[in-house]
């Protein structure tokens, strides 16, 4: 059964990219049941307005409930297994490990906010039935959760079982084990006076992963200690330490 994802936006244009590659392919073949919605849709008055100014003073814009709860109202019915995910820089950081649980959902329901943001009572009465995520990319500030839900629907999609051709690429990943993933070569051997290591083409599997091994705690060591300092000790072995 395929997983449903309903997307809610002021510009569904900004999800023509879904047509493509592999999310696309998922999308034809039936794995990935996704909806696109105007938000405007389920405005009344002749401007079709969504926003309006916030109580309380400050600047910009607020979204309207109205429009939203009609929106949720008719995507998710009473008693629907679906799960709500608002884009918010102030959310919970998204990561594998939400992809992961994302993943498993049967129907997922994108709210893609705008200008400052939607009346926090959207969310407060959503949850009264079903789940809500509030999730954030990362440390910096977008002009909507559009682009956002794009990242999101790629790193969920991928988990989708059938979607990916190798399971195994999906094993060994960056962040499959908490730790960044290792340099990858390709041919020729000699490559504008830089060499592929040697270690790679000596055919010895137990270096060769012991090696690569290194090279992924060298690199989250460097670029992401707090990935490493996160790392449960158990996770390390005793040849790991001798960096
Ligand atoms: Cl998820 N949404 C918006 N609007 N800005 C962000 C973000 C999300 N994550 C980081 N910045």
């Amino acid at each position: 059964t395929a997983m449903r994802v309903d997307v809610v936006s002021i510009f569904p244009e900004y999800f023509a990219p879904l047509e493509l590659s592999l999310i696309g392919k998922a999308r034809t073949t039936g794995v990935l049941d996704l909806h696109l919605h105007d938000l405007r849709g389920w405005t009344h008055d002749v401007h079709r307005t969504v926003d309006d100014t916030p109580y309380g003073g400050g600047p910009g814009m607020v979204m309207r409930p109205e429009p939203w709860g009609q929106a949720l109202d008719e995507l998710v019915p009473e008693g629907a297994a679906a799960r709500l995910v608002v884009p918010s820089p102030a959310g919970a950081p998204f990561t594998q490990a939400t992809a992961y649980e994302l993943a498993a959902a049967q129907h997922l329901v994108f709210a893609c906010g705008r200008y400052e943001g939607i009346d926090q009572r959207v969310l407060d009465h959503a949850a009264e039935r079903m789940p809500v995520s509030e999730v954030s990319l990362g440390d910096y500030v977008l002009f909507g959760g559009e682009v956002a839900v794009l990242v999101m629907l790629e790193a969920i999609t991928r988990l989708i079982p059938g979607v990916l051709g190798n399971a195994d690429s999906l094993a060994d990943e960056s962040h499959a084990h908490g730790l960044l993933e290792t340099p990858v070569y390709t041919k020729p051997q000699s490559w504008r006076g830089h060499d592929v290591p040697d270690i790679l083409r000596s055919g010895d599997h137990g270096k060769i992963a012991r090696w690569r091994r290194d090279q992924a705690l060298l690199r989250t060591a460097t670029r992401r200690p707090d990935l490493l300092a996160a790392l449960d000790p158990a996770a390390l072995d005793k040849r790991d330490l001798a960096l």
